[in-house]
């Protein structure tokens, strides 16, 4: 017998094993061993961009098909080219844009999922968040962390559009979705006015709190702050722009955090803002969490894995998890991000590599 007949005979033998097997609910752990533990992060997700007028246009129409308050969320999701149907635009992270119309409400509900919203087309319409709302501009970064009770409304004479970013896909793989009010009817519209707006900002979004256990401490959850202009992060990011060297990985970059924290935004995402100075290309940065970005200003390039994308105003693209970034500025670029980094750092998995 030739070797080769032979490593065909154990090939069959081994083959009929695996299929007897089956039935038992066992597996080989050899057979699949290396595609579980990679010596680097792999991931089925691909860089994408998606242009923001092609994207609006199509969110209009599904404003012509159905309303806000039927579809409960009018929301267009965003998926990674390469895992169609998963609602998903990293392995961990949902993504997608939601329309209000003038007029239209989407009913109070809430979930263990966190989100956050960030405007891009609009003025004006709100996001009610435990009792508070929270007026809306373009660029405004608004969040509704788990289980907090939400609810948007428009009544401005104008379309409301933002882009929505969940922790969806990491919550089903944890198989830990609560919500309630969702879809059941037995929900309000709107929430009931508690706090005026703008107040979670006067207590907590200038660098002061309420001294605990006074009446003026708000005690709501993990996450007392959940609006954050893009008057003033804009004007932190230009501040200091002008007053320091441009970092040769990211130019300047800050992280939005919790004010009782210091931590990130939420449990799970955290939250960027950026400015590339105009001329510059960035050295290559991998980190090992999945990335959204939007293009608030500017124009340029990303090279993502050395694919190459144009970058233009309200673009919105994704990084996956460790793949290589730069960006080229031919216009001062400003982008806002969030990703799953937050959750990685809890676990002790988070990584980067500047190059
Ligand atoms: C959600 O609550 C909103 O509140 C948007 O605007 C999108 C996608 C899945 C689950 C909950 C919102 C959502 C969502």
């Amino acid at each position: 017998m030739t070797a080769k007949t032979l490593s065909n005979e154990i090939e069959a033998q081994r083959r009929s094993f695996y299929e007897e097997l089956k039935p038992h609910n066992l597996a080989p752990l050899w057979e699949v061993l290396h595609g579980l533990v990679t010596p680097e992060p792999t991931t089925p997700a691909v860089p994408a961009k998606w242009a923001y007028g092609p994207a609006r246009d199509y969110l209009l129409r599904a404003g012509d098909l159905i309303t806000a308050e039927e579809a409960e969320r009018r929301v267009l999701i965003l998926e990674n080219p390469a895992m169609p149907g998963q609602s998903r635009i990293t392995r961990t992270l949902y993504a997608g844009l939601q329309l209000i119309l003038p007029g239209e409400a989407a009913p109070v509900h809430r979930h263990t999922q966190s989100a956050l919203r960030f405007v891009m087309q609009g003025s004006g319409a709100f996001t009610a968040v435990n009792g508070e709302r929270a007026v809306m501009q373009r660029f405004d970064l608004v969040l509704t962390p788990s289980l907090y009770w939400h609810d948007h409304g428009n009544r401005t004479g104008e379309p409301m559009i933002w882009l929505d970013g969940l922790d969806i896909p990491l919550i089903q793989a944890l198989d830990a979705s609560f919500a309630e009010g969702m879809g059941s009817g037995d929900g309000a519209n709107v929430q009931a006015e508690i706090r005026p707006a703008g107040d979670t900002i006067a207590r907590y979004g200038r660098n002061l709190r309420p001294v605990a256990d006074t009446t003026a401490a708000v005690t709501e959850g993990p996450q007392p702050l959940f609006h954050y202009p893009f008057s003033e992060w804009r004007a932190s990011l230009a501040a200091t722009a002008a007053a320091s060297e441009p970092d040769p990985h990211f130019g300047v970059r800050m992280e939005f955090i919790n004010p009782a924290t210091a931590g990130s935004v939420m449990a799970t995402i955290s939250a960027f803002a950026q400015l590339v100075p105009q001329g510059m290309t960035t050295k290559r940065v991998q980190s090992t969490d999945g990335a959204i970005y939007v293009v608030c200003e500017g124009a340029g390039t990303a090279w993502i894995d050395d694919q190459e994308f144009a970058l233009a105003e309200d673009d919105i693209f994704v990084v996956p998890a460790w793949a290589t970034c730069r960006f080229e500025a031919s216009d001062e670029l400003v982008l806002f991000s969030f990703s799953d980094k937050a959750v990685q750092e809890k676990l002790n998995l988070w990584r980067e590599a500047r190059h």
